[in-house]
């Protein structure tokens, strides 16, 4: 009985040694120092022993159970500090890796033009004048010298409301009349503002118009303000918001506020002048409509027109990015589609 006590010590001794994991660990406890182990299960049978013996086998087992639950502990405590130590090492964090990038979100394309067209106009002391995107009918056509039933009214396609006389601007002209009476003092004081908003028109939707865009318009007044005021100051901002190198050019054009009236095209951002299906192979862009401020507007603003001179002008936003970045679709700008916006 004490030999085989031995045996089954030795082997458990033997055993231990070679344990590195704590889940054979467990199962080796199980096995000899658990409820049903074999150490257990020996000094349970102390008491079927003939008399003599049981002391001493009993006192045998006893030491063997003490000596293998310290030994257990020992490689317990062994295997717990290899398995940390390893975690650590695995599970290191290399601070050298890049970092992953938070999704940020950022300003619409149109919302950037926008921006950089006040920061050029700021520059050239014009500050921005917000008028209003529901109109009345006289300010968006009467007072800008287009009296009902004039045929001009039909370049620009309208929407109503139900209470007659009230439109949705289909242009930012009409805030030339509110800046000239917001900060014209009856006609005594020079203005230079640009008026940037939503504009509003009944149209076929394509790939270069939408119903709802942007406009910014230019407007100064002040004496001695002639049409070589106009070009020198549209060709400066062309210039700066498309490239120094890019070629601008006049075109004499109608509108019933502006006279004389003109159209300003750039050299084509993508073509550079070849030709191409985006410039329609003309080899230029228009960006604006423009003139100097009709007698009849400037009067209904409020001012001399024999004292009292000016220029307008409007831009198209949108357009603009589209030639700057080369999109071939307006529609790409209220789409709210992710990948083409993350794009700027
Ligand atoms: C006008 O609206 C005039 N009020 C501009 C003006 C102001 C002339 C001051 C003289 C003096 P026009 O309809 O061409 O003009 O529009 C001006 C610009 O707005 C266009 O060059 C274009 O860039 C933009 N635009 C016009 N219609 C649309 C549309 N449906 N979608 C997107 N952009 C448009």
């Amino acid at each position: 009985m004490l030999k085989q006590l031995e045996t089954i010590y030795t082997n458990a001794l033997n055993e231990l040694d070679t344990i590195t994991d704590s889940d054979t660990l467990t199962i080796w406890f199980r096995q000899h120092l658990g409820k049903k182990g074999e150490i257990t299960l020996a000094l349970r049978s102390t008491a079927d022993l003939p008399k003599e013996e049981r002391a001493a086998f009993g006192q045998r087992a006893n030491v063997i159970k003490n000596d293998l639950t310290a030994q257990y502990e020992a490689r317990e405590d062994l295997i717990r500090q290899q398995e940390l130590a390893r975690n650590l090492e695995e599970g290191a964090i290399d601070v050298t890796l890049p970092g992953r990038r938070i999704p940020t979100g950022g300003l619409h394309p149109a919302t950037q033009t926008l921006r950089e067209i006040y920061a050029i106009w700021a520059d050239m002391g014009f500050q921005v004048f917000r008028s209003r995107d529901v109109e009345d009918d006289d300010t968006n056509f009467t007072l800008l010298n287009i009296p009902p039933h004039h045929p001009a009214r039909d370049m620009w396609d309208t929407f109503h409301v139900a209470t007659p006389g009230v439109i949705l601007r289909t242009h930012t002209s009409p805030g030339q009349i509110r800046a000239m009476h917001a900060y014209g003092e009856n006609g005594t004081k020079p203005v230079r503002v640009i008026l940037p908003g939503m504009c509003y028109r009944y149209e076929q939707i394509s790939a270069r118009s939408e119903i709802q865009f942007n406009q910014v318009e230019g407007l100064a007044v002040g004496h001695n303000i002639r049409m070589t005021d106009l070009k020198g100051t549209l060709a400066e901002f062309a210039r700066r918001l498309f490239g120094a190198d890019k070629r601008v050019r006049f075109r004499g054009s109608y509108f019933p506020f502006t006279e004389p009236s003109i159209e300003v095209d750039v050299e084509c951002i993508l073509c550079e002048g070849q030709g191409c299906p985006v410039c329609k192979y003309t080899g230029w862009l228009e960006i604006a409509g423009a003139g100097m401020v009709h007698p009849v507007v400037l009067q209904n603003g409020g001012y001399d027109p024999t004292q009292w001179s000016g220029f307008a002008f409007g831009l198209g936003p949108e357009r603009s990015t589209m030639l700057k970045h080369g999109i071939k679709d307006i529609r790409y700008f209220w789409g709210n589609d992710l990948r083409f916006l993350e794009q700027f």
